[in-house]
C-alpha cells in the first residue's frame, strides 16, 4: 500500500478544526486532527509545507517508522506545533490500519478493558447559583463527574473558564479583533472564595458526585500547597494544573502538604515533559491529548509507562479537539488498563455531526466507542467548505497591579 496524496482542511462550526486526510493507492483513506487551539494555521502549514511532501509514496502501514522519521528527522524535537502535525498523521495512519484490518483501533491496541469510558463535563457559572444550575443540567443527563468553575465575587469578568454566553465551544477564545482580550486575576480572592464554593456544592449535591476543579496554572507553589491542604475535606476527584506545568519542582511542596489528587499535562507534548512527574508519583492523572502529544503511537507508550507508577489517564478534551482526536482518545480509553476519566465537551451540534459523521455516542456520562473499522469517524469535505478561518487568541491575564500572570 502506498500514500498517494494528503490534504489539510481548516474550518468547522465555531472552531478552526485542522483536519488531515491521507489517501492511498488502495482507495483506503485515514483522517487525523491537528487542531492547535488559537494557533491553528501553524500545524496546518507545517503539514502542507514540510510533512505531506515526505509522506507521498510511503507505506502507510509503517506507522512506527513514519513517526520516528518525522520526530527524529525534525532535529528540533517536540513543541506543540510539530507534535500536533505529527499527531494528525499518526491518527490518520491508525485509521487506515484499522480499516485495512477491518477492526476498530481499540482492537489493535489490545482490545477493550471496559464497555464505556467515564467522561466529565464542564459546569460553570458567573456565580454559584448559575454554577449549580449548570451542574444540575449535567446530572439530569446522567453525568457522574463535573468540572466546576465559578466567577469569584469582587473579581468581575474573571475566574478561569466561566461560560457567560453558554457558547460551549468558544468561551476560552477571544475572536474580537486583532489582539487578545485581557482578564484580571487576584489569587487572594480566589483562595478565599473557593472553599466556600466547594462547601456549598457538597451540601447541595452530596458526596457521590465526582467534583473536579481546574486552577489553570494560577497559583504559586506555596499557595498551591496551602490550597491543596484545604481541598482535602471536599474529596475532589482531582485538582488540575495548580501551578504552571513547566515548573515541575513546584509540585514538591504541594505533595508534601496534601493528598489531594493532582492532574497535569494538557500543555505537555511528550513523555519527556512528564516522565519524572510520573516516575516520582508527583501526579495522579496524566492529561496529555493525543493530538498535542504526537498521536496514538507516543500516547500509548506514555500511558503504558504511567500504568507502572499508578498514574491514571485523564486526557484533555477541550472544545478545540475535533471529533477525530476525541475518537482517537476514545480508542485508547477503551483499552488503557489505567484509564481514569476523559474530559468531554458536548460538541454534538448537528453541523459538527455532519462534518464528522460517526457512531460513537455519549450516554449517562460515558463515551461509547463504535465498532466501525479504524477510528470510526469520517470527514465530509463538502461540509467543510461552508466554514472559513477566524483568528482567535487565548485571553491574557494580569494581576490587579497590571503584572502579566498565567492564563
Ligand atoms: C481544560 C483546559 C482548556 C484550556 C484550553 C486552551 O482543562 O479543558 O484548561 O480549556 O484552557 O485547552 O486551549
Ligand atoms: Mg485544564
Amino acid at each position: 500500500m502506498k500514500i498517494t496524496h494528503a490534504e489539510v482542511f481548516v474550518g468547522g462550526p465555531g472552531k478552526n478544526y485542522v483536519t488531515l486526510k491521507i489517501m492511498t493507492d488502495e482507495g483506503l483513506y485515514g483522517v487525523g486532527d491537528a487542531t492547535l487551539n488559537n494557533r491553528e494555521l501553524l500545524p496546518a502549514a507545517y503539514l502542507k509545507e514540510y510533512l505531506i511532501p515526505c509522506l507521498i509514496g510511503k507505506d502507510p502501514q509503517k506507522i512506527e517508522d513514519i513517526w520516528q522519521y518525522f520526530y527524529k528527522g525534525a532535529y528540533f524535537r517536540r513543541g506543540p506545533v510539530a507534535m500536533a502535525a505529527f499527531g494528525a498523521i499518526d491518527q490518520a495512519l491508525w485509521d487506515i490500519k484499522g480499516k485495512a484490518a477491518n477492526m476498530p483501533v481499540y482492537q489493535l491496541l489490545g482490545g477493550k478493558s471496559r464497555d464505556a469510558s467515564k467522561i466529565y463535563a464542564h459546569a460553570s457559572g458567573v456565580d454559584i447559583e448559575h454554577l449549580k444550575d449548570s451542574i444540575r443540567g449535567y446530572l439530569e443527563q446522567g453525568y457522574e463527574a463535573v468540572r466546576v468553575q465559578c466567577g469569584i465575587p469582587d473579581m468581575p469578568g474573571s475566574g478561569y473558564a466561566i461560560n457567560q454566553n453558554k457558547d460551549v465551544k468558544n468561551y476560552i477564545t477571544s475572536f474580537n479583533g486583532n489582539v487578545p482580550k485581557e482578564e484580571v486575576w487576584d489569587s487572594k480572592k480566589y483562595l478565599r472564595y473557593l472553599p466556600k464554593m466547594l462547601e456549598e456544592l457538597r451540601v447541595t449535591f452530596g458526596e457521590d458526585i465526582d467534583i473536579l476543579h481546574d486552577v489553570h496554572h494560577r497559583l504559586t507553589p506555596r499557595e498551591a500547597a496551602q490550597f491543596g491542604k484545604e481541598m482535602e475535606q471536599f474529596n475532589l476527584y482531582w485538582l488540575e494544573d495548580p501551578t504552571p506545568a513547566e515548573d515541575q519542582d513546584a509540585l514538591k511542596l504541594l505533595r508534601q502538604h496534601s493528598t489531594v489528587p493532582i492532574a497535569i499535562g494538557e500543555v505537555f507534548n511528550s513523555i519527556y515533559d512528564c516522565h519524572q512527574l510520573i516516575q516520582n508519583q508527583m501526579i495522579d492523572f496524566i492529561r496529555v491529548s493525543c493530538t498535542y502529544a504526537g498521536g496514538i503511537t507516543p500516547t500509548r507508550k506514555l500511558v503504558d509507562f504511567a500504568a507502572h507508577f499508578n498514574v491514571k489517564t485523564g486526557f484533555h478534551g477541550a472544545p478545540s479537539h475535533s471529533p477525530i482526536s476525541m475518537a482517537a482518545q476514545g480508542h485508547i480509553n477503551a483499552w488503557a488498563p489505567n484509564f481514569g476519566i476523559q474530559e468531554y465537551l458536548v460538541l454534538g451540534t448537528s453541523e459538527c455531526d455532519q462534518l464528522f459523521p460517526s457512531d460513537h455516542f455519549v450516554k449517562n456520562g460515558h463515551f461509547h466507542i463504535s465498532d466501525a473499522p479504524g477510528l470510526g469517524v469520517d470527514f465530509d469535505e463538502k461540509e467543510v467548505v461552508k466554514y472559513s478561518f477566524n483568528k482567535g487568541y487565548h485571553p491574557v491575564t494580569r494581576l490587579t497591579d497590571g503584572t502579566v500572570w498565567n492564563y
